[in-house]
């Protein structure tokens, strides 16, 4: 509304805010205003870090210009919105990603060297933003830059935890665990929104109301926390737009309780603001596990409540404008990201109900409109409940409406399939035990019009198991798969700017990377001996900025000759790096039973680990002490002349990862089969060029799909035959492995430490019943790992699978996958600034 502003005022307004041209000799001073003005700094005393402010706020001022017009294009519009609901976002750094998205890294590095930087150091300076656990959150990263390139109107929600994941140390080959402090400096890359404040109610009771012949209900009483919004800005690849993540921060509603305060109880005084800050203080550190603490479900009402009332302000401006409704679906799509936002249905439920006075049905038709869920696992233990005497306590409306809810779904059950109490049972969104439980997956599926999972084999075994019953009920029309995806501008171009350059240079174009399928076209170029020269050169130069690196951090030297074998994922039985290691005991053993001349046949490896386990997984930490053990044996065993070492990289996170991902020339996706909904980082290394020895799990059956066989090493049982092994296992006798039993034999030896530290974690494969099938998949994972080192011998072969593996990439941008959820899901469309 510019009416109340004189012409005069518009025009000066107007002439003002042109955006400045931005060019090298602009960015440089606008770098020296930072220094001077924001850092309150000079020429005497800037060093990197200033340098790395400087510049994070140089590229900050033109990310908000375009966060402005982005969001004042898209009010103006008024399309269909996507809320993308994740309790994380593993963001890692921001200033690489914005500078190469907007197409600034040229000019701001030759501007940054004449200032007497390196873009390099600066660029290290920054810290992560880390406020995810793995896969699902790094997910949500990805989808957010595949949204702001694409153009959709779209928002994430989430939480500004005060500590992100923690930070990882080894020590006495132990996993140490320390705070991850990455607020203690300003972060130039969120928005704090003052004034943008949320009142977040917990507790109370409820009243019920009766009107004539109508009842209502009203939530009062109990505690309130503010919710505090941090914008973080997100840009396109080459286009204006920059969408949002807003985060929630809480804070207490009353500074003090100065009566308190006066009468000299400071401690009390202080607590109530304590307790409202702990809200959003820490992310949970457990990947693929629920853990029941009331916090944790407090963060999660907290952030569903703030988020759906910030929606609500926009659905004023909607209601303003006198739509029905019945058209709120029309105008926003909801994404849950696993079951974490659940409440969300609820909670939308409640306002319709309770405050907009919507009939329930009416009210119930547009929830489900609006909502669609991911399923992100099928492991029993990763799935959420919550006791009903909890929730009752902390949100006393929300358990009453997810009875009455659960009430009317089952009376429709009831009539689908009269008198099956068993089938009703299984349905119910109440586990009915002591104490009864909500079970939020059901819940989910039940608020959503849309359920999906992550990969074709995830998508169809959450349809054949853990949602079986609902497929039944509802028709397997409401179940999709949308297979994950990766961003190639942050796994591709901005990780290993060499490889990138090489196939622009080669494509003769940049288009690639808003269309990843245009890598089909490397094809071409794989007879071109020049071509594979310059492609392992590449290869060969990141393996040399990872031996760097290790160098760096674990003062240990590797040969960038060796074979890079990689498993860096979060540390858990599932993923069975515990297999892993046992083969390199394997490999190691038959390297020191061979004579000089076979050793000659070896190829040079170094057996690369990283990744956390969650603080309170013994097993996980266990195979962590277990790695490091066999890498003090062999690292400094000289009878094997170098040809194998054992790395285990400290504190994997975004950025690590970064510089391991280009540097691998084979990578192990070794999940037991049926347990792994799709894994990620199997896209990355693929898209790099590292060839990837995987089981027949997850998005490893669809990357086979697309590479083919011979680029591929796959191995190990099927997830159909899970079932029948685990039931040998438990009921029969079955023998282990004979390879497998000599290596245990050999650590119960004492062969790398003491052999008790180890038991708890053996006795998993003998009176754990090897629940992961480390015995059955061990003979083919050692014949795959002899096929992967025979595979290498041949050095133009194996150029030739990792261009074919480059190449043929396309279908796992994070592009084709956000394109598919707004087509199929949400109905959005695009709006470019
Ligand atoms: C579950 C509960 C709490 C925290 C995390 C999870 C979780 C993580 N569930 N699934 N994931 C991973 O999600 C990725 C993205 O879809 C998948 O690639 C990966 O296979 C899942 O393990």
């Amino acid at each position: 509304e510019l009416s109340k502003w004189r012409p005069e005022v518009v025009e000066l307004w107007e002439k003002c805010s042109v955006p400045e041209a931005i060019d090298k000799e602009t960015f440089q001073k606008s770098f020296i205003r930072h220094v001077n003005t924001t850092l309150a700094r000079s020429i005497y005393n800037v060093d990197n870090f200033s340098a790395y402010q400087a510049t994070a706020h140089a590229v900050r001022d033109r990310l908000i210009q375009r966060w402005n017009e982005t969001q004042q294009i898209h009010t103006e519009r008024d399309q269909k919105r996507v809320y993308y609901l994740s309790l994380e976002f593993l963001l890692g750094r921001s200033l690489d990603n914005a500078l190469l998205n907007l197409g600034l890294k040229d000019a701001f590095g030759e501007g940054v060297k004449e200032l007497g930087f390196k873009m390099e150091d600066i660029l290290g300076q920054e810290v992560d933003a880390a406020l995810g656990n793995g896969g699902l959150g790094r997910l949500a990263a990805c989808y957010m830059d595949s949204l702001a390139t694409l153009c959709y109107p779209a928002w994430g929600y989430g939480v500004r935890y005060t500590y992100g994941i923690f930070q990882q140390k080894i020590v006495d080959g132990y996993q140490d665990e320390f705070p991850d402090y990455w607020l203690n400096f300003d972060n130039p890359w969120e928005l704090p929104r003052v004034d943008i404040v949320v009142d977040v109610k917990f507790g109370g009771h409820v009243n019920k109301i009766t009107e004539g012949d109508t009842v209502r209900h009203e939530w009062v009483g109990g505690e309130t926390v503010q919710a505090v919004a941090y914008d973080v800005p997100i840009p396109g690849y080459g286009v204006k737009n920059c969408i949002n993540i807003r985060l929630w921060s809480s804070k207490p509603r009353r500074k003090f309780d100065l009566g308190k305060f006066n009468a000299g109880e400071y401690d009390q005084a202080v607590q109530e603001q304590m307790k409202a800050e702990f809200l959003t203080a820490v992310l949970y550190p457990n990947d693929n596990h629920m853990v029941g603490k009331e916090l944790r479900l407090k963060q999660q009402y907290f952030w569903v409540a703030a988020s759906l009332y910030d929606m609500w302000v926009e659905v004023r401006r909607f209601k303003k404008s006198q739509r029905d409704w019945n058209e709120f679906p029309d105008q926003v799509a909801i994404q849950l990201n696993d079951t974490h936002p659940t409440l969300a249905i609820v909670e939308l439920q409640r306002i319709l109900v309770d405050e907009e006075r919507l009939g329930w049905d009416e009210a119930w038709e547009i929830v489900t409109n609006t909502f669609a869920f991911t399923n992100h696992t099928v492991l029993p233990e990763a799935m959420e409940k919550w006791p009903v005497p909890t929730m009752s306590q902390l949100l006393p409306r929300h358990i009453q409406i997810i009875f009455d809810l659960n009430l009317f779904f089952l009376q429709k059950v009831e009539k689908f399939a009269p008198g099956d109490r068993d089938f009703l049972a299984r349905l119910s969104i109440i586990e009915e035990s002591t104490p009864q439980y909500v079970r939020m997956a059901h819940l989910a599926i039940v608020g959503s019009h849309r359920v999906n999972g992550v990969a074709k084999l995830h998508s169809k075994l959450i349809k054949e198991t853990i949602f079986k019953d609902f497929v039944r009920f509802y028709g397997p029309d409401k179940f999709e798969n949308k297979t994950n995806g990766i961003t190639p501008r942050r796994w591709l171009h901005q990780a290993n700017p060499k490889l990138s350059e090489l196939i622009s240079e080669t494509l003769g174009h940049k288009d690639w990377l808003k269309d990843l399928s245009l890598l089909k076209k490397l094809e071409e170029s794989v007879n071109d001996k020049e071509f594979r020269r310059r492609w392992i050169a590449v290869k060969h130069s990141n393996k040399v900025r990872l031996a760097d690196y290790i160098r760096d951090v674990m003062d240990i030297d590797v040969n960038p000759n060796a074979l890079f074998d990689v498993q860096v994922k979060r540390i858990h039985e599932y993923k069975r790096q515990f297999m892993n290691i046992l083969g390199v005991i394997h490999h190691y053993n038959n390297i020191k039973s061979m004579s000089p001349e076979k050793m000659r046949n070896v190829v040079p490896r170094v057996v690369i680990f990283g990744g956390k386990a969650a603080p309170g997984y013994y097993i996980a930490k266990l195979v962590i002490k277990l790695i490091n053990s066999v890498a003090s044996v062999v690292n400094k065993d000289t009878n094997i002349q170098d040809l194998l070492k054992v790395i285990f990289i400290p504190d994997y996170n975004v950025s690590v990862a970064e510089i391991i991902v280009p540097a691998s020339d084979i990578s192990q996706h070794i999940s037991t089969a049926g347990t792994e909904a799709s894994g990620t980082s199997n896209m990355k290394f693929v898209l790099n060029g590292g060839l990837i020895l995987g089981t027949v799990d997850g998005a490893n059956i669809e990357i086979h799909e697309e590479i083919g066989d011979d680029n591929i090493f796959m191995f190990g049982h099927l997830a159909e035959q899970v079932e029948d092994l685990r039931y040998a296992h438990r009921y029969r006798d079955v023998t282990m492995d004979p390879h497998l039993n000599a290596v245990i034999k050999d650590i119960e030896s004492g062969s790398f430490g003491e052999a008790r530290i180890f038991a708890p974690l053996i006795n998993t494969l003998t009176f754990g019943k090897d629940y992961y099938l480390i015995s059955d998949d061990f003979g083919s994972y050692l014949d795959a790992q002899k096929l992967v080192e025979e595979a290498y011998k041949n050095e133009k072969d194996w150029a030739k699978k990792s261009i074919l593996c480059t190449a043929n990439m396309g279908k796992f941008s994070s592009d084709r996958a956000i394109k598919e959820y707004a087509e199929s899901i949400w109905g959005t469309v695009p709006v470019e600034v």
